[in-house]
């Protein structure tokens, strides 16, 4: 395969990363030996260029709730913004985020949210069907989305409503066309890019050139939209960043604001150092003194990975500083922050921001050294865990704060209430309306969480975990290895395997039974394995084979 393409990549050997761009004639070798995660990616956008089929609204079946007013909607999704790097929560001294801020102290904040599947393409599926990613079947980031997938935002369409969509989508390899769901579709392939991005408007695809930053053309694109739509009709937005995914890149003007914040080292951090790990000095470690650490019960796998892709001493093949890293996150989260400012100006300057519900909220966490590692997939708290806010003064009470546990599945179900229609039957999500409304109902004491191995970043085996208001029990697949059990109410940094102490041993059999038997319950044991084309990116071998 030849073909010309310009790519961004990291330079390694520098005290802080480089990106360069390069005019690479592609090839499997250069790839797999200087940038493998590019080949990954540039080999699945041509993979799949199946035509994605529109299923007419018409025939979906809704149930509209008597006497229920079909509310404005802004459904706001970052992705990778974990759920406690916000200002409000005073995890990262210095780091200010005014605008999120805002939305939770006029709103509400969810205490305890949590996504099913910490990737991209599933969590996405996820919110967008109301379902577990092994019953939509987007298991991984390259799996396509099946035809008879519907998309919330059909039902929408189905009730009267103008629908909008602007950003990721990421699901069904690299093909930006439009998908059921929206009269506006504004999208780009697969991750997209920071600068002078390529945009498919309505399927046509527009250049945008002059240091255009993404996050500014999306919120400009998604606020033309609501400018200009049918004011006769309900609307529901969905804005879809691509921010805060690697590698990050800030807004430049937001380029440097955090050179001097200090960078926090998490708890766990250190637990699997060896005398060979980097030297890390920049930044504040955590006291460590009122936790007990169970080290020998630590995962190989995570001690592994430590050394990888996704591990802190080997961070992107060695080619990424931990340091520059946090940064740069910091720095690109900022232009986040400035887009939902312009979202909530706009709502108030029309007279919209009483009625309309926005919700903030991430696709899944992100690790900052936690367990010696990096990005997400595992089933740790950073990973599972996603910020989730949500603003409506005619309906949520300023300051509200929701501790139930709730769920990505969960999105779909509440936004369609809050359109005045019931949740369609297949949907395995549950509203989270009444909490908002500070009203006691009957609420899961449970989580279930799901995570499959993927041929992109093989250091993460397949998870599975289910976790209680105190208890988290984790169970690896397809690796000889320890399972996990946490205390999170006494250990909520997760450093105290229980899973080998023998007066544990009835919760670890009991979440067990309970992990087995959610999957038995939802069809969960068929887990469809996708083609995959190209060889295994191992590093080891880098490309000699
Ligand atoms: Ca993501």
């Amino acid at each position: 395969m030849q073909m010309q393409t310009t790519i961004t990549c990291i330079r390694k050997g520098t005290a802080s990363p480089v990106r360069i761009q390069y005019q690479y004639m592609l090839s499997t070798n250069l790839f797999t030996k200087r940038c493998p995660w590019l080949f990954f990616l540039i080999v699945f956008s041509f993979a799949d260029k199946k035509p994605i089929k529109a299923q007419a609204p018409q025939k979906l079946g809704i149930t509209k709730i008597a006497g229920a007013k079909p509310r404005n909607v802004i459904f706001i999704l970052s992705d990778n913004h974990r759920y406690d790097f916000m200002g409000f929560t005073g995890k990262v001294p210095g780091l200010k985020t005014p605008n999120l801020d805002r939305i939770a102290n006029e709103g509400a904040v969810f205490q305890n949210a949590f996504v099913t599947t910490a990737l991209c393409s599933p969590s996405r599926a996820s919110i967008l069907t109301g379902l577990y990613a092994h019953t939509h079947t987007v298991v991984d980031n390259d799996a396509p989305a099946p035809d008879n997938l519907v998309f919330f935002p059909q039902y929408l369409q189905a009730a009267g409503y103008q629908t909008g969509f602007f950003g990721k989508w990421h699901m069904g390899g690299d093909n930006p066309d439009p998908r059921p769901g929206f009269n506006r579709w504004v999208s780009f392939r697969g991750q997209g890019v920071y600068y002078n991005p390529e945009i498919n408007i309505d399927g046509k695809q527009v250049k945008y050139k002059d240091s255009s930053y993404i996050t500014e053309v999306l919120t400009d694109l998604s606020l033309d939209w609501l400018k200009n739509r049918d004011k006769e009709k309900p609307f529901f937005m969905y804005l879809s960043h691509k921010a805060v995914h690697a590698e990050f890149q800030p807004a430049r003007r937001d380029k440097g604001t955090y050179k001097n914040i200090q960078i926090q080292y998490p708890v766990s951090m250190f637990s699997t150092e060896t005398p060979s790990s980097r030297k890390f000095t920049k930044g504040k470690r955590a006291d460590t003194s009122r936790f007990t650490f169970n080290n020998a019960d630590i995962p190989r796998w995570v001690r592994e990975q430590r050394y990888s892709w996704h591990g802190v001493d080997f961070m992107y093949h060695g080619a990424t500083d931990f340091d520059q890293f946090y940064q740069d996150y910091l720095e690109t989260l900022l232009g986040i922050d400035n887009s939902v400012g312009k979202v909530l100006d706009y709502l108030k300057e029309n007279n919209l921001d009483e009625e309309t519900l926005v919700i903030y909220m991430g696709d899944n966490g992100f690790s900052f050294g936690e367990h010696g590692l990096i990005d997400k997939r595992h089933a740790y708290e950073e990973s599972m865990r996603v910020p989730l806010l949500a603003r409506c003064p005619e309906v949520i009470k300023p300051g509200t704060k929701v501790k139930e546990m709730v769920l990505n599945i969960d999105i779909a179900p509440s936004i369609l209430e809050m359109a005045g229609i019931k949740t369609p039957e297949k949907m395995q999500g549950t509203s989270f309306v009444s909490l908002l409304k500070g009203e006691k109902v009957p609420w899961r004491n449970k989580v279930f969480y799901e995570y499959y191995w993927e041929n992109a970043c093989p250091q993460t085996p397949t998870q599975y975990a289910v976790h209680t208001d105190q208890y988290k029990f984790i169970r690896s697949i397809g690796v000889w290895d320890i399972d996990q059990l946490y205390d999170i109410q006494k250990d909520p940094y997760e450093v105290n395997n229980l899973i080998r102490k023998p007066e544990f041993q009835s919760i670890a059999k009991d979440l067990n039974s309970q992990l087995w038997t959610w999957l038995e319950n939802t069809n969960g044991t068929f887990i469809p394995m996708k083609r995959i084309n190209n060889k295994k990116n191992d590093h080891l071998y880098r490309g000699t084979w």
